[in-house]
């Protein structure tokens, strides 16, 4: 058994013009593709190939000689959440129950925002912005770096941003502050964030 891309809940060009179509070919096709291709390489003849994607992830990590499987792991699935994280129709605020409980725990969708926005930005170079339910039943924001994820931390993932370069560099070159107003302005799925939040 092997790991297979999964397929874009959309088109290349769906999320233009904030984030073009070079951009999704190159992040989705090449970078995500390479996270799966190595993934499949690293794990072959290995305990970890009938394993699914969580429990490998959940099995190497912190392990020094699992540094490579663990890595290409984490990324297929922080990608495919990332994809499922946008939407052609995103941005803005969420509604319902989501939108409550950022209240409660954020004091406000404008705190949360500043939050969000300020964990990508100061991320010293690659990794992920996330919104993350924690352990304690209260909504957080985080940012990891590189292939890091809440998985490993006890923590649901609801939303998270790329902060890699690669997931910008070609729309908006050295300007990771204004990707991240996009993403909240026009990108971020929120039924995406509601779903894992009941789940
Ligand atoms: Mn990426």
């Amino acid at each position: 058994m092997s790991f297979t891309l999964p397929p874009l809940p959309y088109k290349e060009d769906a999320l233009e013009p904030h984030i073009s179509a070079r951009t999704l070919s190159f992040h989705y096709g090449k970078h995500h593709q390479a996270y799966v291709t190595n993934l499949n390489n690293l794990i072959q003849g290995t305990e970890f190939e009938k394993k699914s994607l969580e429990d490998i992830i959940r099995e190497t990590a912190n392990k020094s000689d699992k540094v490579g499987i663990f890595n290409n792991g984490a990324q297929v699935w922080n990608h495919t959440f990332y994809w499922h994280s946008l939407s052609p129709h995103g941005g803005g605020e969420p509604k319902g129950a989501l939108a409550e409980k950022i209240k409660k725990d954020f004091g406000s969708f404008e705190e949360f925002a500043t939050l969000f926005k300020q964990a990508g930005v100061g991320q010293f170079g690659s990794g992920w912005a996330w919104l993350v339910l924690d352990k304690d039943g209260t909504l957080k924001v985080t940012k990891t770096p590189n292939a890091d994820l809440p998985l490993v931390h006890g923590q649901k993932a609801l939303l998270t941003c790329d902060v890699w370069e690669h997931a910008y560099y070609l729309d908006y070159q050295n300007r990771r502050p204004d990707y991240m107003d996009i993403f909240l302005k026009n990108l971020a799925n929120w039924d995406f964030a509601q779903k894992n939040l009941e789940a």
